[in-house]
């Protein structure tokens, strides 16, 4: 008897626990929900990064150093000792922070994240715990960041910081300052957590209002343990606090993609990409090389329709001001928003898993956005929206656009078709609205496109690898790493206009030209035809969607397809060529109908 009563007692208390332990879950998942909402709404931000690092501005005693500005410490080694004497430079005279967010809501930004202390350690605001800091090292002797934050209120923009946590070439506990301090295992990080971090971070969340979120950084070191701390320190002063997903081992309230990388596909998470307008982030004299306002649009276009947020940076002068390309580029894309907000500012995602061969799509309720860069001689169509449409019209006019919708059941084919005019509105990116009923309804299945053409890519094909090793879908959506022949993909896909194709493969180089690796034998199956093929470079070309890494065509071979239907493809290599460890790079693998 009182085995049972035991057994029920422990029933009883697992019951509790269950309950207690959900109870907390729904409870943070709420919590989560209501600190994103703003940010989800919000979809463009304004990022700055500004700091000592602004004064060498990527020149050290008469060397350019490559790289990004903000790294300069770090890659020209200079002992901190000599880089604390910036300090006593740093005047900048001209620092007007209305300005700075006048800059931001004249892109139509909703949100400014700023570095409050980067890698070099250096506060840039007046803090209590470290005198390396703005008010008590330099001439200059304000808090930007105060002033910040009340024109932020002024402005009705949203205040956030970048903060770096880990990283801190100013202190021998912190992380990455090799040059100073060679012997890394004499570092105490945990308590340059607690004697700097955690106290800093509290400063920024109790000094300065209320903050959107706090950006943190390059985990690296870090523990697990260590960043969920840090995560609720932030939530138990600000609960309302965003944390950023670079706190480390997925503790954040949101993911954070690569610098200047785009995810691709659905993704079923909250994420941001902050990007550069040039090729840094913190200012560099040497450094034109900037983005045009076209491709600016065409990030923030892309990184909505595939369900995330844009954080696009400026790096002001030593002097306090933002450059002038950059003011104007955000003054560029705000004229844009002003006429196409609906489209972006709270807007979903495309509710294709793929790129459709003209633009992007983003959508709300009852409302299709069609962001059309390659603008139709005649007609636009579209396969695979089974939504019935309402109405079209051009966003930038409201001027009304003739469609006809149609849907063959043999084949399972619906196609709209828009006659648009023959110039677009936008020069940069015209958008023509489709109002519908509910949320978009489409085929999700891979699919030939109106052109001919079937677009394979690498992040729908299924994988054939043990789990966990071998190839990986990386966040751009390329599947990489396949240096063993066990591993292969294949898809399922539909056909409705049969003929012949080119089969080509589209690899990809690594990040900044830093090779290529071809001469993989593969075998590809489909409609019942075997091909032999190998990845050659039959041509390189930019990637659209991100310059960072070009595309390697390569021809594997021809097929011919009798008629319209379901088909699967195989592509299983036969032999891996690698000497670098690069192996295959796959974004996708295209049929192309061969000119008759
Ligand atoms: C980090 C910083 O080191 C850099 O100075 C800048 O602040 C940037 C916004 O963030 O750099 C990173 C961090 C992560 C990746 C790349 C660069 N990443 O995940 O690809």
């Amino acid at each position: 008897m009182s085995f049972a009563r035991q057994g029920i007692g422990l029933l009883a208390v697992s019951l509790a626990l269950t309950t207690a332990t959900s109870f907390a879950q729904t409870t943070a998942e709420q919590a989560r929900e209501k600190r994103l909402q703003w940010w989800r709404e919000a979809r463009f931000g304004m990022f700055i990064h500004w700091g000592l690092y602004a004064i060498p501005a990527g020149e050290w005693k008469g060397q350019l150093i490559p790289g990004i500005g903000e790294w300069i410490m770090n890659r020209a080694k200079i002992p901190v000792a000599e880089y604390e004497q910036l300090a006593k430079q740093f005047n900048p005279v001209k620092f007007n922070a209305d300005q700075w967010v006048a800059v931001a809501k004249s892109a139509g930004a909703k949100y400014i994240v700023i570095t409050s202390k980067h890698h070099d350690g250096f506060a840039m605001y007046g803090s209590r715990v470290s005198k390396y800091n703005i008010v008590d090292a330099t001439p200059f002797r304000r808090d930007p960041i105060k002033e910040l934050a009340a024109a932020c209120q002024r402005g009705g923009v949203k205040l956030c910081f970048y903060y770096s946590q880990t990283q801190d070439w100013h202190e021998p506990d912190g992380d990455g300052n090799t040059w100073d301090w060679p012997d890394v295992s004499k570092k105490n990080f945990a308590r340059y957590l607690e004697d700097k971090v955690k106290p800093q971070v509290r400063e920024l969340l109790t000094n300065y209002g209320p903050i959107g979120l706090i950006w943190f950084d390059t985990p690296r070191v870090i523990t697990a343990e260590q960043s969920q701390g840090l995560r609720d320190l932030v939530h138990s002063i600000q609960p309302d606090c965003i944390v950023s997903g670079r706190v480390g081992h997925g503790v954040g309230d949101y993911d954070s993609a690569g610098d200047n990388q785009i995810s691709v596909g659905v993704v079923k998470r909250d994420w941001e990409t902050p990007v550069t307008m040039n090729d840094t982030w913190g200012f560099k004299k040497d450094d034109s090389n900037w983005k045009s306002p076209a491709v600016l649009i065409k990030q923030l276009t892309r990184t909505v329709s595939r369900g995330g947020n844009y954080l696009l940076n400026v790096g002001p002068t030593a002097e306090g001001l933002i450059p002038q390309p950059s003011v104007e580029r955000m003054a560029q894309i705000g004229a844009w928003l002003r006429v196409n907000s609906e489209a972006v500012n709270g807007a979903a995602p495309s509710p294709f898993p793929y790129e459709l061969p003209w633009g992007l799509i983003t959508t709300r309720t009852g409302k299709m956005y069609l962001h059309v860069f390659e603008w139709p001689k005649n007609e636009l169509v579209i396969h695979g929206l089974k939504s019935k449409v309402g109405k079209a019209y051009l966003l930038a006019n409201k001027n009304t656009v003739k469609f006809t919708q149609s849907s063959d059941k043999a084949v399972d084919l619906d196609v709209l078709r828009l006659q648009l005019p023959a110039t677009p509105p936008d020069a940069n990116d015209s958008i023509v609205a489709l109002e519908i009923e509910g949320r978009a309804q489409v085929d999700t299945s891979l699919q030939q496109q109106p052109d001919g053409t079937v677009t394979l890519v690498a992040y729908l094909a299924e994988m054939h690898n043990a789990p966990g090793q071998g190839m990986r879908v990386d966040s751009r959506g390329v599947v990489e790493r396949w240096l063993r022949k066990e591993d292969w993909l294949s898809w399922d896909f539909k056909v409705t206009g049969p003929g012949d194709f080119e089969v080509v493969l589209v690899t990809s180089e690594q990040k900044y030209g830093n090779g290529w690796e071809g001469g993989h034998r593969v075998t590809l199956d489909t409609a019942g035809q075997q091909i032999a093929g190998a990845v050659n470079n039959d041509g390189r070309e930019e990637n659209p969607s991100d310059n960072y890494w070009p595309y390697v065509r390569s021809k594997a071979g021809r097929v011919k397809v009798d008629k319209a239907g379901r088909y699967h493809l195989d592509l299983k290599p036969e032999s891996i060529e690698t000497q670098r460890k690069l192996g295959l790079t796959l974004v996708s693998v295209m049929l192309v109908p061969v000119a008759k």
